[in-house]
C-alpha cells in the first residue's frame, strides 16, 4: 500500500454514475473524476474527457473515435461496462496499445430471462392490455379482448447462438417450443443437445420462425440484418424480438411491417438512433418497447459494474490480477501496453 501512494496515481474516467463502493474501489489506487449524472455523450465530448486520462469505465454507449484516441497520450485502458463494445473503434485503440475490455458472461441469464420478458410481452399483448385498463377503457368481460398469438409448443428462432442465444434457447424446453438458430458457426453436438436447438441456414431460420430473438453483435456485416428482405421471408403471423443492438434491424422497415399486418408483432429493446426512436414505432399498439434495459437487473449491473472495475485496475497494474485484466477484447494492446 505504501509503495502505491508513492507512485503518481493514475486518472480515471467514470463516464457514468457507478455503485457507490465500486467507484471506492477505483479510488483506493487512482484519482477519480465520476460522474455523477447520466449524460448522452458525444464523440467529442468523450475525447475531451479522456485527454489527461489513463484509464475510463464507459457505458455502451459512450462513443469513442480514432480522433479521441489520438487526442489521449496517456490513456492505456478503457473497461466498457457491457458485452458489446460497439462504441469503441478497437482498431484504433489496438493501433495506440490502449487495452479495450468487456463484461461477457455476467449478463447470460438476466438478458435470456429479458428476451422472454419482450417475446411474451408482444405475443400475449401485455403493453396493450395494460394501456388499456390505464385509459379507463376497460367495460368487463369481454371473449374476444386482446386475443394474441400462442407461444408455447411454437417454433422459436435464434439469430446469434452465443452465450446468451443458448440461454434463450434452453428456457424453451419449459415452454416445449422446437428451437432453431442460425449461428456463424454451428455448434457442438452436445450444445446442441442441451439447448434443443437444431441449425438452420438463414432462410430456413426467417421462413420457420413464430419468434425470432436477435442476439448479434452490431458490426458493419450486420447492420440493416432484418430488413424489408428479411422481413417478407418472415410470417405475418411471427414476432420479432431484438435484445442485441440497434442497427441490426431497419426500423423503418420493420415499423412498415408492423403497421400493414406483414409481421404480427415485435419486442423491441434496442433502436438505431438511441435514444430517439423511429417516429412511428411508437405510434404502433403491436409493438412492446423497453430502453435498452435487457441487463438491468440489480444484481447482473453489480456483477458487470465489478467486472469493469476488475478489469480496469488490473489493465493498470494495481490488483491480484495487475497487468492481466480478465476480459481483453484486443490482447495484440496489451502487449504492446506491457
Ligand atoms: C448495456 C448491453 O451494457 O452488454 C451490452 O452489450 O447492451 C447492455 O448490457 C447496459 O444496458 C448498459 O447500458
Amino acid at each position: 500500500m505504501a509503495a502505491q501512494q508513492t507512485r503518481a496515481r493514475p486518472r480515471v474516467w467514470v463516464s457514468r454514475p457507478l455503485f457507490d463502493d465500486m467507484t471506492d474501489r477505483l479510488r483506493e489506487y487512482f484519482d477519480v473524476q465520476a460522474e455523477t449524472e447520466d449524460h448522452a455523450w458525444t464523440a467529442a465530448q468523450v475525447g475531451e474527457k479522456l485527454r489527461d486520462m489513463h484509464g475510463a469505465v464507459l457505458g455502451v454507449s459512450d462513443p469513442v473515435d480514432a480522433r479521441a484516441i489520438a487526442q489521449a497520450p496517456r490513456l492505456r485502458v478503457l473497461a466498457n461496462t457491457a458485452v458489446g463494445y460497439d462504441n469503441l473503434d478497437l482498431a484504433a485503440l489496438t493501433a495506440a496499445g490502449i487495452v479495450a475490455t468487456n463484461t461477457p458472461d455476467v449478463l447470460n441469464e438476466a438478458v435470456a430471462d429479458f428476451a422472454w420478458a419482450l417475446l411474451l410481452a408482444a405475443a400475449r399483448r401485455v403493453g396493450e392490455g395494460e394501456r388499456y385498463l390505464r385509459a379507463g377503457r376497460w367495460q368487463g368481460s369481454s371473449f374476444h379482448l386482446l386475443l394474441g398469438g400462442e407461444v408455447h409448443g411454437r417454433t422459436l428462432g435464434i439469430l446469434g447462438m452465443g452465450r446468451i442465444g443458448q440461454a434463450i434457447a434452453r428456457r424453451a424446453i419449459g415452454f416445449r417450443m422446437p428451437v432453431i438458430y442460425h449461428n456463424r458457426s454451428r455448434l457442438e453436438a452436445t450444445v446442441e443437445r442441451e439447448c434443443n436447438a437444431r441449425y438452420a441456414s438463414r432462410d430456413e431460420l426467417l421462413r420457420n420462425a413464430d419468434y425470432l430473438v436477435l442476439v448479434l453483435p452490431l458490426t458493419p456485416a450486420n447492420r440493416h440484418a432484418i430488413g424489408t428482405a428479411e422481413l417478407a421471408l418472415m410470417k405475418p403471423t411471427a414476432t420479432l424480438v431484438n435484445i442485441a443492438r440497434g442497427g441490426i434491424v431497419d426500423d423503418a422497415a420493420l415499423a412498415a411491417a408492423l403497421s400493414e399486418g406483414r409481421l404480427a408483432a415485435a419486442g423491441l429493446d434496442v433502436f438505431e438512433n438511441e435514444p430517439a426512436l423511429y417516429a412511428r414505432l411508437p405510434t404502433l399498439d403491436n409493438v412492446v418497447l423497453t430502453p435498452h434495459i435487457a441487463s438491468a437487473s440489480l444484481d447482473t449491473r453489480r456483477a458487470m459494474a465489478g467486472v469493469a472495475v476488475d478489469n480496469l485496475i488490473a489493465a493498470l497494474g494495481f490488483g491480484a490480477h495487475a497487468g492481466r485484466p480478465p476480459n481483453v477484447l484486443n490482447p495484440e494492446a496489451l502487449q504492446t501496453s506491457a
